[in-house]
């Protein structure tokens, strides 16, 4: 066996982390392991051994070791929704969403994503890797190891592709992996606003078959909404995904049901996102498909909106993620640490359901659970070492960032205080 990629992780105060290979559903998501006076033992970024107790000799020669300190271990954390790549900000709405401008409103208006379009246009690819690079760096040092990426900010055929490069750039030059999702049905540019029908047909005949061609995303998703796309609109889009070999995702219920949802489990979609609005229908619809909830609490809150329904979908049998929701507009947060304590605080999850949340159902979200989000044999060595005890105490304390060892792959990837 070889030594020179051994990581070995000894004195874990804590070893927290759901099991599996799939989402964990109803009762499950809040039922994980949850080992004290743990080890850890990865070779070449995978799982291979883990006890309790002191380290046998043999496993600590030439090895590289870490003692925890009696601190918590968990899974690296998933961010399974975020819109990473983008130019500019939008704090120049800000007056107006505290007037009260609704959300929907500010778009309508040629605001709001449309902004974020003008302004990712104008953007280069190198400003556009520097940017969301760096967001990716602070991600990672609050303990993501893996996170999703959407395009959508483009809407037309260069800047979707240039976004698109932009996360495959960042896949290969940064510790954080990336899922890649085209989400040209973001919005409908101001170029077709009178020939919406021809943007569909741009998307469904032209961009979703080159991107799937050239393996420029693993996921297609659509922003099914009250002026938006409608849930017909949606799923002509995802059909011509699911067609060319995308997996697909969906924006739905953020303000209004327009039946997205219903879609999402009929599909089925791997995940459905945001699901403020969903009515009991659609959360069956989910629990029929198997789709994960992905839910964004940092946006409800953003939004000055109601909290998602969380106890009645694990009720119901939907597996749920909680993910940041990272945007310029609805969501300028990145930390997902921050919408594990709303999860908590807000969708009454407990820190077990939440802990699952960001690990297990987030890896599912983004088709990922059967190699990340969990600390098991055979699984990839992706964790955080907390400044904390125990996992009640990293939904206690909220407002600081309480990761501090970062490993990626069985790697050290940051070191916090
Ligand atoms: O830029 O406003 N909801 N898309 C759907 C967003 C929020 C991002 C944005
Ligand atoms: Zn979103």
């Amino acid at each position: 066996m070889s030594m020179a990629n051994r990581l070995v992780i000894s004195n874990i105060g804590l070893l927290a982390t759901p099991l599996g290979r799939t989402a964990a559903v109803g009762p499950a998501q809040g039922q994980i392991s949850q080992r004290s006076g743990a080890y850890l033992v990865a070779e070449d970024g995978i799982i291979t051994a883990q006890g309790n107790g002191q380290v046998p000799e043999a496993l600590l020669q030439g090895a590289r070791h870490i003692d925890a300190g009696g601190r918590l271990v968990t899974p690296g954390l998933v961010d399974a929704h975020t819109h990473l790549v983008f130019g500019g900000w939008r704090e120049h709405e800000l007056a107006m969403k505290r007037r009260g401008v609704p959300y929907l409103e500010i778009l309508a208006q040629g605001g709001g994503i449309l902004s974020t379009v003008c302004t990712t246009r104008q953007a280069s690819e190198d400003d556009l890797v520097q940017k969301a690079g760096e967001a990716l760096g602070e991600m990672l040092s609050l303990g993501v190891t893996t996170c999703e990426a959407k395009s959508g900010y483009g809407l037309d055929r260069q800047t979707e592709l240039r976004q698109l490069a932009v996360i495959r750039r960042l896949g290969k030059e940064q510790p954080v992996e990336l899922a890649a999702t085209y989400l040209g049905a973001h919005a409908v540019p101001e170029e077709y606003k009178t020939q919406r029908e021809d943007y569909i047909r741009l998307m469904t005949e032209e961009m979703i078959p080159l991107i799937a061609r050239e393996g420029l995303a693993e996921f297609c998703d659509v922003f099914c909404e009250t002026g938006v796309f409608t849930a017909a609109e949606s799923e002509e889009i995802l059909r011509a995904a699911l067609a060319h070999g995308l997996k697909v995702k969906i924006h739905t219920d953020e303000i209004d049901a327009i039946g997205g949802t219903e879609l999402a489990g009929a599909l089925p979609a791997v995940s459905a996102e945001h699901l403020i609005a969903a009515t009991d229908r659609g959360i069956a619809a989910l629990a029929k498909g198997g789709t994960v909830a992905v839910l964004l609490p940092a946006t409800s809150f953003y939004l000055g909106k109601p909290y998602a329904r969380a106890r009645d979908m694990i009720a119901a049998g939907v597996p749920v993620a909680v993910a940041s929701d990272f945007n310029p507009g609805s969501c300028p947060s990145l930390n997902l640490q921050l919408a594990m304590n709303l999860a908590c605080w807000n969708y009454h999850l407990t820190p077990e359901e939440t802990l699952t949340a960001v690990t297990l159902n987030a890896a599912a979200a983004i088709c990922r659970a059967d190699r990340l989000g969990s600390l098991e044999v055979g699984k990839q060595a992706d964790l955080v070492i907390w400044n904390a005890p125990n996992l009640d105490y990293i939904f206690y304390r909220f407002g600081q960032n309480l990761a501090k060892t970062v490993i990626k792959q069985g790697v050290v990837a940051t070191t916090n205080r």
